[in-house]
């Protein structure tokens, strides 16, 4: 007998689990389907990159004398101009604008929302054709009416409302979360859908890949240098050493590692004594969909979800992925770079 396979789009996907939603309902829904629709439009760039040289380079007109965007610039405006029609954002914090950005438009006055997103992470790698990702993390806002302020912000990883990232690889997927389990959704290019393909997706309690930029060895503390002998030491019973694996695009590492199981440490180098990764729109994302998945999220020695922000760009060193071999790190970590950041 003929069986039709059942194929869930987001669009679909959201309105059946709004019960899972703490709060307004629709609005939120509304909110993730713009971002689903922005990941698909910054999608189709993306995959025209590699044309740039017959289109143009960005900075010089194209063909049709239009002016050539850089990729992370459009991705940016993509993003903005779906959450400010949407009407559900009343600001976004955008790794690519010094400032929040306050959406004026009529039609966010009671918008309930603000996103912090880095629009194009990794976007050094488009030029070699490698995988970039867009990430994003959704709060409440807390100023209950007027314009948006700073405050609205300065919430704790734990507060975010959802997150999600989208990477733009040999397929495009968009990952979120409500705090209610995360579910993963494979761009099918022939319908212009997402369609849910991982399913309540949890990552591996351990794995056998670690990723780290070992080029900043020696300006790593002790505890990751001790953490990386580990990594590469003998042991039949846990599976060592563990495959080194670093893309350079956060997203693209942090998917795999989910799917596979393993470790990716950005920590503090003494070029970067904050770390490199931003709290608001790189970290505190990805650390809720890690939790969200049975995984864990440090820097180094707390909680990066618990991490307290003061400004929109902070940095934080970043310890993320499956919770055994978080917890080895932190261990590491403890014993010989005993100062927490
Ligand atoms: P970006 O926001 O400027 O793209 O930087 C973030 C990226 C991450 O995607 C990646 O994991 C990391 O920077 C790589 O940094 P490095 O080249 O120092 O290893
Ligand atoms: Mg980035």
């Amino acid at each position: 007998m003929y069986k039709p396979n059942k194929v869930i789009t987001l669009g679909q996907f959201i309105i059946e689990r709004q019960t899972d939603f703490p709060y307004a309902k629709g609005e939120l829904s509304r909110l993730l389907r713009d971002i689903g629709i922005a990941a698909k439009i910054v999608n189709r760039e993306v995959n025209k990159a590699g044309l740039v040289d017959i289109l143009g380079e960005a900075g010089t007109d194209n063909v049709q004398g239009e002016s050539q965007k850089k990729l992370d610039v459009y991705a940016n405006e993509q993003f903005i101009a779906a959450l400010s029609s949407g009407g559900e954002t009343c600001a976004v914090a955008s790794e690519e604008n010094e400032e929040m950005i306050n959406i004026e438009s009529a039609v966010s006055k009671n918008a309930k929302y603000v996103v912090a997103i880095d629009p194009l992470d990794g976007s050094s790698n488009i030029d070699v054709n490698v995988s970039v990702g867009t990430i994003f993390s959704i709060y409440r806002r807390t100023t209950l009416t007027g314009k948006s302020d700073l405050s609205d912000f300065m919430q704790k990883g734990t507060d975010q409302i959802a997150a999600g990232y989208v990477i733009y690889g040999s397929s495009t997927m968009l990952v979120y979360t409500t705090g209610k389990g995360v579910n993963g959704f494979t761009l099918d290019p022939s319908i212009g859908e997402f369609c849910l393909s991982h399913p309540d997706m949890t990552i591996p309690k351990t794995g056998n890949i670690y990723s780290i930029n070992e080029g900043n060895y020696l300006h790593f503390p002790d505890g990751v240098k001790k953490y990386m002998k580990y990594c590469q030491e003998e042991d039949a019973a846990t599976k060592r050493p563990y495959a080194s694996r670093y893309v350079g695009s956060l997203v693209a590492d942090f998917h795999r590692n989910m799917l596979k199981g393993g470790i990716y440490i950005y920590p503090t180098t003494t070029k970067s004594p904050k770390g490199k990764l931003r709290l608001m729109y790189e970290c505190n994302p990805l650390a809720m969909i890690i939790e969200q998945a049975g995984g864990k999220a440090s820097d180094g020695f707390n909680r990066i979800l618990d991490i307290q922000p003061t400004t929109l760009h902070q940095r934080t060193p970043l310890f993320i992925g499956s919770s055994d071999m978080v917890n080895k790190a932190e261990e590491m970590m403890t014993r010989y770079s005993q100062v927490s950041v």
